[in-house]
C-alpha cells in the first residue's frame, strides 16, 4: 500500500499509539497514502519530522460536562475539543453533539479540517469538537442548560484569535446562540468567538445555507470541466436532511436539477416528482421531527425504513449529506451500475476509502469531503472578518465570495490532480494541496 518507507513508518507509529480510534486511523490513512507523490519530491519533510508532527495534535482537551434535566436529575456528559493545527491560523472547526461523538471521531474531523481551512485559501487552521451529548427529544431548556455547562468549561481554551468553534451535526444556530450568550456572560466581550451566530449578534448572511450551497458551486463547476455538463435536467439524491443537506437541495433545484430523495437516521423517503422542500425545512428546521412525516404531506411519496437504501435508487448525481462512512463499496457499485456521473461529499468522510476509490477508477466526478464541504467554514472565516471589521456583508456579497472560493478550490484540487497525472484523482488532489500550504507554514515556524 505503501510507496515510501517514511509514510508507512508514520502510519505504524500512528496505529500503535491509537490502536482503537478506527474513524481517525481511516482519516490518516487515506491523507498519508495520498500525500505520498508530495513526500518523494520533499525531502525536507522527513528531515524536519513534518508528518509526524502533522498527524499529531498540537492540544487534546477533554473535560466533563455535568448538567440538570427537566426532571431536576444531574446528567453527566463528556466534551471535548482537539486544536489540531494553527500553523496558518487560528484553530476553527465546529463542535459535533451526538451519543455516537468520542476522541476518535473528533480527531479525524480534526484531521480532515486542517487540510480542508488551508483549501479554502483563507488564514484558518483547524480543530474540532463536541460531545456525547444527544440532543434528540430534549426540551429547549435542557439544550440551553446543556451549552451553558459545555461554555462554562470550554470557554478557557478558546478566543477569537486562538480557537473559533461553530456547528456540525445536532449544533445549528439555536445551540450557538445559548453557548455564545454564555460566553459573552462569562467573558464580558462581544467578539467573533463563534461563527454560525444569529443574524441580529454579529451573524453572517448566508452562513446558514454555506456548505449546502457551496457544494452545489464545487459541483457545478466540476461538472463544467470534467464533463462539460451541469445540474440541469439531473436526477439527484442527498443523504440526510439536516443543515447541509437542505441547502444542498435548495441550490440543486436552483441550478435546474431535481432532487427524489433524502433521508434521516430512521430511513429515507422517495419522491419522483421532486422533494418538497419546504415540507422537509417545516419537519426538520421548525418542527424537529422525523422524515418519515413527509409522506402524511406529499401522499404520492414513499417512506423506507433503512437510510442506507437510498443508493439504491437511479441517479446522476448523488450528494452524502449525513455522516461519516454511510457509503461504502457495495453502494458505491450499485450507484456506478446505475449511471452516477458525480458524487460530491457536503458529510465529512461519507464514503469509505474503497467506495472513493472506486467512484476515482470508473471516472466519476468525485468531490471528496475537504474540498466539496469547504464552504461552510469558509464562509465562517468571512462571517470572522466581518466581526472582526464590525460590519456586516449582504447575502449577495457573501454568496459572490462563497462561490468564488469554492471554484478556486476546485480548480486548485482538479489541477493537482492533473498534475499528478489522473485528472479523476481529486482525492489525492485535495489533499496534497491542503497539505502543501499547511507544510510550508509549519517548516517556516521552526520546531514546535
Ligand atoms: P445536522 O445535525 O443538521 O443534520 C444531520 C443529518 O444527518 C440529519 O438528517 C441526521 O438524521 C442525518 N444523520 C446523522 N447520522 C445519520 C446516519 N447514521 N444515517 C443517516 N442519516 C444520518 O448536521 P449537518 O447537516 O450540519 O451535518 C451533516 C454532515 O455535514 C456532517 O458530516 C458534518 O460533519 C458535515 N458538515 C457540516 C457543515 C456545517 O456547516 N454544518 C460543514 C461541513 C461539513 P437524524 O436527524 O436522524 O439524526
Ligand atoms: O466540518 C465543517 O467544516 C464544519 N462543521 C464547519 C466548521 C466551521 O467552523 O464553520
Amino acid at each position: 500500500m505503501f510507496q515510501t518507507e517514511y509514510v508507512k513508518r508514520v502510519y505504524e507509529d500512528l496505529q500503535r499509539k491509537n490502536a482503537n480510534e478506527k474513524e481517525f486511523l481511516q482519516a490518516a490513512l487515506e491523507i498519508l497514502v495520498s500525500l505520498e507523490p508530495y513526500v518523494l519530491k520533499h525531502p525536507e519533510l522527513e528531515q524536519n519530522k513534518i508528518l509526524e508532527r502533522f498527524v499529531e495534535p498540537e492540544r487534546f482537551v477533554q473535560f466533563r460536562v455535568a448538567w440538570v434535566d427537566d426532571h431536576g436529575e444531574i446528567q453527566v456528559n463528556r466534551g471535548y475539543r482537539v486544536q489540531y493545527n494553527s500553523s496558518i491560523g487560528p484553530y476553527k472547526g465546529g463542535l459535533r453533539f451526538h451519543p455516537s461523538v468520542n476522541a476518535s471521531i473528533i480527531k479525524f474531523l480534526g484531521l480532515e479540517q486542517v487540510l480542508k481551512n488551508s483549501l479554502t485559501s483563507l488564514p484558518i487552521g483547524g480543530g474540532k469538537g463536541g460531545s456525547d451529548f444527544d440532543p434528540k427529544g430534549k426540551s429547549d431548556h435542557e439544550i440551553m442548560s446543556f451549552c451553558q455547562a459545555f461554555m462554562t468549561e470550554l470557554y478557557r481554551h478558546i478566543g477569537e484569535d486562538t480557537d473559533v468553534p461553530a456547528g456540525d451535526i445536532g449544533v445549528g444556530g439555536r445551540e450557538i446562540g445559548y453557548l455564545y450568550g454564555q460566553y459573552k456572560r462569562i467573558q464580558n466581550k462581544t467578539v467573533g468567538v463563534l461563527t454560525g451566530k444569529g443574524i441580529p449578534f454579529g451573524g453572517s448572511l448566508a452562513r446558514t445555507e454555506a456548505t449546502g450551497y457551496g457544494l452545489c458551486y464545487f459541483t457545478e463547476e466540476a461538472l463544467k470541466v470534467m464533463k462539460k455538463d451541469s445540474f440541469k435536467g439531473k436526477t439527484v439524491i442527498i443523504s440526510g436532511s439536516g443543515n447541509v443537506a437542505i441547502y444542498a437541495c435548495k441550490k440543486a433545484t436552483e441550478l435546474g436539477a431535481k432532487v427524489v430523495a433524502m433521508s434521516d437516521s430512521n430511513g429515507y423517503v422517495y419522491d419522483k416528482d421532486g422533494i418538497k422542500l419546504e415540507v422537509i425545512q417545516d419537519i426538520k428546521e421548525v418542527r424537529r421531527g422525523r422524515i418519515k412525516e413527509y409522506i402524511e404531506k406529499v401522499p404520492t411519496a414513499t417512506y423506507h425504513d433503512n437510510s442506507k437504501g437510498i443508493w439504491k435508487i437511479p441517479c446522476d448525481i448523488a450528494l452524502p449529506c449525513a455522516t461519516q462512512n454511510e457509503l461504502d463499496l457495495e453502494d458505491a457499485k450499485v450507484l456506478v451500475q446505475n449511471g452516477v456521473i458525480a458524487v460530491c461529499e457536503g458529510a465529512n468522510m461519507p464514503s469509505t476509502l474503497d467506495a472513493a476509490k472506486y467512484f476515482i477508477e470508473h471516472k466519476v466526478v468525485y468531490g471528496p469531503a475537504k474540498a466539496a464541504n469547504a464552504g461552510g467554514v469558509a464562509t465562517s472565516g468571512l462571517e470572522m472578518c466581518q466581526n472582526s471589521a464590525r460590519l456586516s456583508w449582504s447575502f449577495e456579497e457573501v454568496d459572490v465570495k462563497l462561490k468564488d472560493i469554492m471554484i478556486n478550490i476546485f480548480h486548485n484540487t482538479y489541477n493537482t490532480a492533473v498534475g499528478l497525472g489522473n485528472p479523476y484523482d481529486t482525492l489525492t488532489g485535495a489533499n496534497i494541496a491542503g497539505f502543501e500550504k499547511v507544510s510550508k507554514a509549519m517548516l517556516a515556524l521552526g520546531v514546535y
